[in-house]
């Protein structure tokens, strides 16, 4: 991308002034992000939505400006400086629309930057992932009077075990004879976990847990911390739809209870740290405040192995499709990425007796 496209971007939603600098953040799978800054001196995300993957990118924009506005209103006995550093604020085109379509058909949304905080890729200590449980609560529990029925789904069945599964089975029959004898362990492991890993998509449909406003992507890295190791504010808000519970927890565990990124390739690196999981869970618990069933805590531990399940699932079809769907820098990451996921799903397992306390 050159400064002078991005110049050209920038102005549909600030015609004053004038971009001068931009910098690639290259930490998401998925859209291309920019962390741009103008000439004076203010900072914002710049950040174009990939609509080959996300299909209906205003309903997702409408999505996460609705969850931004509620917030917001939730926290106003916040002074405005402190409400700018604990939810994303998006900023209106000229138009006063929250996305700009240029003229190649791409679109393109702004959110005010947040200075001086820090994001993790891996946990350094029990604090953090404390911290990071109760920013998840709290975001679930701000979240739980808004009407999920208000929401697109954005990509629908996201985290539905049965499509995975059916993009699974799709990908074996085209895969090439290489990727699908590298994947060979994998692909059994898929078949071992099958009908454990529709436990939480049941209870979904039976009812029996409830359908609210999820985030769907709390990977850790979405979570930015200030400088004093507090959770401040939650981002990458693009997957904000109607969902459970047990998606936000588990995709939080996966993350912070990973002693190694989720593309580390010595496996040996990786394992389940499960004082990471009793920080967050106490945490999360603390906060959450929703009220949750016993049948929905009961099935919190479940909730984080299908998640890394999912994950695993996930990387390995996308590996198998010849890697159409996420980034990758080097021809076998998404595998790399798939096998990472099943190691920790290794070591969850040999811990989960002692998750399964309530
Ligand atoms: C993708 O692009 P990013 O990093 O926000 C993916 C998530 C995965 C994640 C794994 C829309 O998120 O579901 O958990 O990668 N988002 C989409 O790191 O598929
Ligand atoms: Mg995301």
């Amino acid at each position: 991308m050159s400064l002078k496209k991005l110049k050209s971007i920038y102005t549909q939603f600030d015609k004053t002034n004038e971009l001068i600098s931009y910098k690639v953040l290259s930490s998401g799978h998925i859209n291309d992000t920019y962390l741009i800054e103008n000439n004076k001196n203010t900072k914002y995300v710049l950040q174009q939505i990939n609509h080959g993957v996300f299909k209906d990118v205003p309903g997702l924009i409408s999505n996460k400006v609705k969850i931004s506005k509620h917030l917001q209103n939730k926290l106003n006995h916040l002074s405005e400086k402190e409400l700018k550093r604990k939810v994303l604020c998006f900023v209106p085109t000229i138009k006063q629309k929250y996305y700009h379509l240029d003229a190649h058909g791409n679109y393109w949304n702004m959110m005010i930057y947040i200075n001086d905080c820090i994001t993790y890729e891996t946990v350094p200590s029990e604090q953090v992932a404390y911290e990071g449980g109760k920013l998840i609560g709290e975001f679930l529990n701000l979240t739980g009077d808004f009407d999920a029925n208000k929401l697109i789904e954005v990509i629908p069945k996201f985290h539905d075990m049965s499509y995975r599964f059916s993009q699974f089975q799709d990908s074996l029959k085209i895969a090439s004879k290489e990727r699908l004898e590298k994947a060979e362990r994998y692909i059994n492991l898929v078949w071992n976990l099958k009908d454990e890993m529709h436990i939480i998509q049941n209870l979904k449909e039976s009812g029996a847990i409830k359908i609210r406003v999820t985030h769907n992507d709390t990977k850790i890295s979405n979570v930015l911390f200030d400088t004093n190791n507090k959770g401040l504010c939650v981002i990458d808000t693009d997957t904000i739809m109607p969902g459970v519970v047990h998606y936000d927890f588990g995709d939080s565990i996966r993350t912070i209870c990973n002693t190694a990124a989720e593309d580390e390739k010595d496996l040996n690196k990786v394992t389940f740290n499960m004082n990471y999981y009793k920080a967050y869970e106490k945490g999360f618990l603390e906060k959450v405040n929703l009220e949750l069933s016993p049948v929905a805590i009961k099935y919190l531990p479940l909730g984080a192995k299908t998640m890394i399940f999912i994950m695993a699932l996930r990387f390995l079809t996308d590996f198998l499709n010849d890697d159409i769907y996420y980034k990758t820098t080097y021809p076998d990451h998404n595998l790399d990425r798939s096998k990472n996921q099943f190691k920790l799903i290794e070591s969850f397992t040999e811990q989960y007796p002692e998750m399964e306390t309530k």
